[in-house]
């Protein structure tokens, strides 16, 4: 039926033209509140009816590696449950969307203490959470960004253009190269000081899921003792629905692959919590351990 009106923004976010944790919940909740304002459904009953099953063919059709997109649906949906009205569905969706800025610009102010001036710093793929912190420390801090092309859709660049806009140094090298950047092996000149990428899910044990290629890096990281931090609101953190590491599309790495050829496309790895110095949160920097505790104390929702 009418759930047609979600395949443009569900067609961008599975080709990434909208892409990153962040903003795929926002466009997520503008479209489920633009299909719940156009319901011409007068029984409330009826209509919240509607929105629980429109909700769960949004879910069903986004990314499966989203809990950010996942616990905004629910923050919306408790209260359009208990006060079914396009009226609640808008304020409650606006507030939703305003936490995510607010918790991003906070994350901006704690951050910057990861960060020393002279800092040569490895990212990967694009974050802008990350991108966002790099930007508003760089106007206290000079600092050398490093970041990879994330193959196969380079969204190395998205982060490369960005930052560069802002006049912030940068260099590209090809994922492979990482680890290896990363180590002492690369040359004291070249040796990074830090990893700062961003999450996807972050679970109750504190380890996270972000982009593939984030593993390599942070194991070299931790081998040769170079911190790690996660840059990453705790509303992404994984509640009682687990998350699936999502599979993409074979044509993505090898569009001409020979018959035959199986391709393994992973869209994103896990980070463990051993390898993590520090989670950059809104409330400020946490150790992994203390995930649960903090999820728990703030975000009990999402944790039911
Ligand atoms: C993006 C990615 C980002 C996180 C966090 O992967 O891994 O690091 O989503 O982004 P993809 P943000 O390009 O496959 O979506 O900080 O913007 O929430």
């Amino acid at each position: 039926m009418h759930y047609n009106s979600f395949n443009g923004v569900i067609r961008d976010i599975q080709s990434i033209k909208i892409q990153g944790a962040t903003a795929v919940a926002r466009a997520t909740l503008e479209a489920y509140v633009r299909f719940g304002s156009n319901l011409k459904i007068k029984k409330s009953q009826n209509w919240k009816h509607e929105m629980k099953v429109a909700m769960a063919y949004l879910l069903q059709h986004s990314r499966p590696t989203e809990p950010l997109t996942r616990n905004g649906l629910l923050f919306v949906w408790k209260r359009i449950n208990q006060q079914p009205s396009v009226f609640i569905l808008k304020k409650s969706a606006q507030e939703f969307i305003k936490l995510l800025a607010q918790t991003q610009s906070r994350i901006s102010l704690l951050g910057r203490a990861i960060i020393k001036s002279g800092d040569r710093i490895f990212t990967h793929c694009h974050s802008s959470t990350t991108e966002q912190l790099l930007i508003e420390t760089h106007r206290k801090k000079k600092f050398h960004v490093y970041t990879s092309e994330t193959r196969p859709l380079f969204q190395g660049r998205i982060t490369a253009k960005a930052l560069r806009t802002k006049g912030i140094p940068v260099t590209m090298i090809v994922d492979s190269a990482g680890p290896f950047l990363i180590s002492p092996a690369s040359g004291r000149d070249l040796m990074m000081n830090s990893v700062v990428i961003g999450a996807d899910a972050i679970m109750p044990d504190g380890s996270v899921l972000n982009k593939i290629g984030s593993f390599g890096l942070t194991l070299s990281a931790s081998v040769n003792h170079v911190p790690v931090y996660i840059v990453a609101s705790l509303l992404k953190c994984v509640g009682q629905i687990p998350v699936k590491i999502e599979k993409r599309p074979a044509k993505e790495v090898w569009a001409g692959a020979p018959a035959g050829l199986e391709i393994l496309n992973f869209a994103f790895d896990k980070v463990p919590a051993n390898q993590i110095t520090y989670l950059v949160t809104e409330f400020g920097l946490i150790e992994p351990r203390q995930v649960r505790q903090y999820a728990k104390k703030y975000y009990p929702w999402i944790l039911q």
